[in-house]
């Protein structure tokens, strides 16, 4: 038994949710809830998820946090349908797309969501319950962090840097891309799927820097491989993004 504690609107919750239909397996969704009080931070699943943030698989009664872990995780218990390349020289590469996809674009979209989705104005959720919810981060740095961000904001100085690291980022795949059709060889991966939902978020927020296909025509003739796939339709559930 296969049990997603996720939210719809989360890129890593997406990933997961990817992986699980290209795989066609079933699975059962818990929603957490994420308005005033945010159930990511309450005891019961801080529990399960020590970092407090979504998603957590559960499987057979087991627990798994990270969702990139996760990934390789569903790809090791259900490996008929691979979404790893065989030959050992690309599941390197792909394991190094999994790396950016975690350190250089979660980390990077993070910076760029907080005053276009995150802040108290962008999500209208009321000042005193989201200093509340960043004192409540279980992890020190996450939680100095968004607590840094309540009193300081995000610059337009580190929406710069942080942009610009995703436009380094965007070129690599471009560079990759256009040397063979998916990001870690002949075959739709893993990696591929780990960076997908950060992409519509890219143009979802209008950063025209990055989504400007005349400027890297391979992603863009990726991208459009991408989105044709059914798993991108059941996996990212846009309809439900909130
Ligand atoms: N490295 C983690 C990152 C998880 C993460 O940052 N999740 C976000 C949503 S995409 C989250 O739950 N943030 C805290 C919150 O929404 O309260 C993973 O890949 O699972």
């Amino acid at each position: 038994m296969l049990k997603l504690y996720h939210r719809w609107g989360s890129t890593c919750s997406k990933r997961v949710r990817i992986c699980l239909a290209e795989k066609g397996l079933e699975w059962e969704g818990r929603i957490m809830t994420a308005v005033e009080e945010r159930e990511n931070l309450e005891p019961w699943y801080i529990d399960l998820n020590p970092n407090g943030v979504v998603p957590t698989l559960e499987h057979d009664g087991r627990i798994l946090i990270e969702s990139c872990v996760i990934l390789e995780y569903l790809d090791d218990v259900f490996p008929e349908v691979p979404l790893r390349p065989a030959d050992p020289y690309d599941r390197a590469a792909m394991r190094i797309w999994l790396d950016k996809a975690e350190f250089v674009v979660h980390k990077n979209v993070n910076v760029l969501s907080h005053n276009r989705r995150h802040s108290s104005t962008a999500s209208g959720v009321d000042k005193d319950a989201w200093l509340r919810n960043a004192e409540k981060y279980p992890k020190f740095e996450y939680r100095q962090e968004r607590i840094r961000r309540f009193h300081e904001g995000v610059s337009a100085e580190q929406e710069n840097f942080a942009e610009a690291c995703l436009a380094e980022l965007m070129d690599e795949m471009d560079a990759t891309l256009s040397k063979s059709p998916w990001l870690a060889g002949d075959e739709y991966s893993l990696a591929d799927i780990s960076i997908t939902p950060y992409i519509q978020r890219f143009e979802a927020n209008e950063l025209t820097r990055l989504v400007d296909w005349t400027v890297r025509p391979a992603v863009g003739e990726w991208w459009r491989r991408i989105t044709a796939r059914p798993s991108y339709e059941e996996g990212m559930r846009l309809d439900l993004a909130k």
